[in-house]
């Protein structure tokens, strides 16, 4: 083919405007996904608006979903980060969330997607992207309305940054009488080995053991895995960030804003077994749940108050 002279130079994109992340509404406007201009991307289901996908530039997967989990809004999400509100667990000795379903029903509820918002990148490495979602008694449906009759908002933020990904909550009470509430960031991690897992930043910290009795116990030392966990931390110091390593490797640091507990969880073979939306079997072995939230006591919002809160994992 011969070449045409001076031909124009293939246009560069738009010049000036630096790479900028892109967001996505797919599969039926049920998930909204969102990636960097350096190549890291989260998906999120707006059934629970559940964070299904974090993954690295290089395409790895850092959050744990079952193979089995429902993604077509049947029911809540095995896997990613599941929000719970306005219960944790179910409290049938609490009046008012006593007949809620466990976790209650903020991550098996369709949620808005509120927009988004980019910050210019200078470069390929400090882009940034929030996504926000919104549920409110307005959205939610009956069952739940009749369930839990208050007047609330939420919106959950989740921002994805090259070395980071934030999720935090704001609750606002929309009614005229207070209500209590409890909400955790319930996160599957993705580890290699969880014999191989230690959570350091939880020394000398109260937990109840929901394996042994729900006795309250004290954490000596790291945490680690050889069966079934399931404890609710209440950490002496709620600014000393949470660490999740393998083979003595860092792989996830939690910061918490105003979320006092720590829930670690694994199922371990039985558990497994025995929830039909956990796939493959043996997929306890590459999961960790370890969950910031404010769970181990009720806190109270007054009308027309909001409260915030919120993690950052940093990798
Ligand atoms: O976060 C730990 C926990 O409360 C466990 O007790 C276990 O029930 C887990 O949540 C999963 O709950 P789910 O309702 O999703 O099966």
């Amino acid at each position: 083919m011969v070449d045409r002279p001076n031909k124009p130079q293939a246009l560069a994109t738009t010049p000036g405007l630096p790479p900028q992340a892109q967001v996505n509404i797919t599969h039926d406007n049920s998930r909204v996904s969102a990636v960097l201009p350096s190549g890291e991307c989260i998906e999120v289901l707006l059934h629970g608006a559940t964070v299904t996908s974090w993954k690295d530039r290089a395409g790895n997967e850092r959050l744990w979903l079952s193979e089995a989990a429902k993604l077509d809004g049947s029911k809540a999400v095995r896997g990613g980060i599941p929000l719970v509100f306005p219960v944790f667990g179910t409290a049938p000795d609490h009046e008012p969330t006593s007949k809620l379903p466990q976790h209650g029903f903020a991550r098996n509820s369709r949620w808005d997607f509120l927009g988004k918002s980019t910050t210019e990148s200078s470069g390929q490495t400090d882009a940034s992207v929030k996504l926000d979602f919104g549920l409110s008694t307005a959205t939610i449906d009956d069952e739940a309305k009749k369930l839990w009759p208050f007047s609330f908002s939420l919106i959950y933020s989740v921002t994805l940054t090259p070395d980071a990904l934030r999720t935090g909550i704001v609750i606002t009470n929309d009614g005229d009488q207070p209500f209590e509430f409890q909400t955790l960031l319930h996160t599957y991690f993705r580890i290699g080995d969880i014999t191989k897992v230690k959570i350091s930043g939880l020394e000398e910290s109260a937990y109840i053991d929901k394996v042994d009795g729900a006795k309250e116990k004290q954490q000596t030392g790291d945490v680690t895995i050889a069966g079934e966990v399931d404890r609710v931390y209440h950490p002496a110091s709620p600014e000393t960030p949470v660490v999740v390593s393998e083979s003595g490797e860092a792989k996830f640091s939690i910061v918490r804003d105003n979320l006092g507990d720590v829930v670690v969880w694994n199922p371990w073979v039985e558990k497994a077994q025995g929830m039909g939306d956990f796939e493959p079997k043996d997929g306890y072995r590459n999961m960790i749940c370890v969950e910031a939230g404010a769970v181990k006591a009720w806190t109270k919002l007054e009308a027309g108050d909001a409260y915030e809160g919120g993690q950052i994992i940093s990798v």
